[in-house]
């Protein structure tokens, strides 16, 4: 019998299926052509082994970059209660140019945070946009998002950095300067500072902190800043003024009449 290693995980091979392989041959097969196919098999993972580690040094930093470049523009976090909940929401945002989204959900169950994660990483990948989740470091690496959100009270960023290595985006909401520049050194991707204006949609964000406290940060800070809070068509040029590198919102795109038409407006201003 003849053997060939055809290609490496492209398709990739679901786990497994080398195994099933060898229960569907088995009794047509010699003990000597089936220890052949364990063998080209297990050659075939360790040549996929030896391209990842020669070339995951040089990829991270790279791939690093190329979020750098897209971590700007509407970012929408969705919301259970609004825009028809986390999927229809979110596809609004993203025919209306919404460039990031994030699912934040307080109240789901894991179960539950799973599946609207995976439903969001296929909708996001249609539109060539990035997932982020909210808190939840396990559930965004389960499902393969793009990153973590990480408040204040949330898993401290060097920590979720050791989790998570560095291929997953890591935010951070920072109120202050000092906490901004801290979640720079400790390897933070982005900022969302906030809130800038009055918001009901997190009755526990605080007092506003206003579009000056951005552009505080953003002379302190190189790694990009999102304001967020309170933020709609009529005050988000205050945001831009000070610099943000784009504006998150709830409620002015998920809580208007038309979702996708409100994140239009906001998308083109950005
Ligand atoms: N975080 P809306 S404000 C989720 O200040 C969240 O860190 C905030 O909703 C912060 O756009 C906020 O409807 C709610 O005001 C933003």
């Amino acid at each position: 019998m003849h053997l060939e290693v055809v290609g490496i995980g492209d398709p990739p091979l679901p786990k497994g299926a080398p195994q099933l392989v060898l229960q569907l041959l088995a009794g047509t097969l010699t003990p000597e052509e089936a220890e052949a196919i364990q063998q080209a098999v297990a050659e075939m993972r360790r040549i996929d082994w030896e391209i990842w580690e020669k070339t995951e040094g040089e990829l991270e930093p790279v791939m690093r970059e190329s979020w750098r470049g897209r971590l700007k523009g509407l970012y929408v976090i969705t919301d259970p209660q609004l825009g028809g909940g986390h999927l229809t929401g979110a596809r609004a945002a993203l025919q209306g140019g919404a460039r990031i989204i994030q699912l934040r959900d307080k109240a789901a169950t894991t179960r539950q945070l799973i599946e609207y994660a995976q439903a969001l990483r296929a909708l996001t990948h249609d539109y060539d946009a990035l997932l982020i989740i909210n808190d939840r470091l396990d559930v965004a690496m389960a499902v393969g998002a793009d990153g973590v959100h990480l408040g204040q009270d949330d898993m401290p960023v060097p920590l979720a950095r050791r989790v998570a290595g560095d291929a997953l985006i890591i935010g951070v909401s920072a109120e202050t300067v000092e906490e901004a520049i801290r979640a720079e050194a400790e390897g933070a991707d982005y900022l969302g500072v906030g809130p800038m204006f009055a918001t009901a949609t997190k009755p526990d964000a605080g007092a506003p902190i206003g579009p000056e406290r951005l552009r505080q940060i953003k002379q302190r800070v190189s790694i990009p800043v999102f304001g967020i809070g309170g933020i709609t068509l009529e005050n988000a040029r205050q945001v831009l003024q000070a610099g943000a590198d784009g504006i998150c919102v709830i409620s002015a795109v998920l809580g208007a009449p038309d979702p996708a038409e409100a994140a239009h407006h906001f998308a083109q201003m950005l």
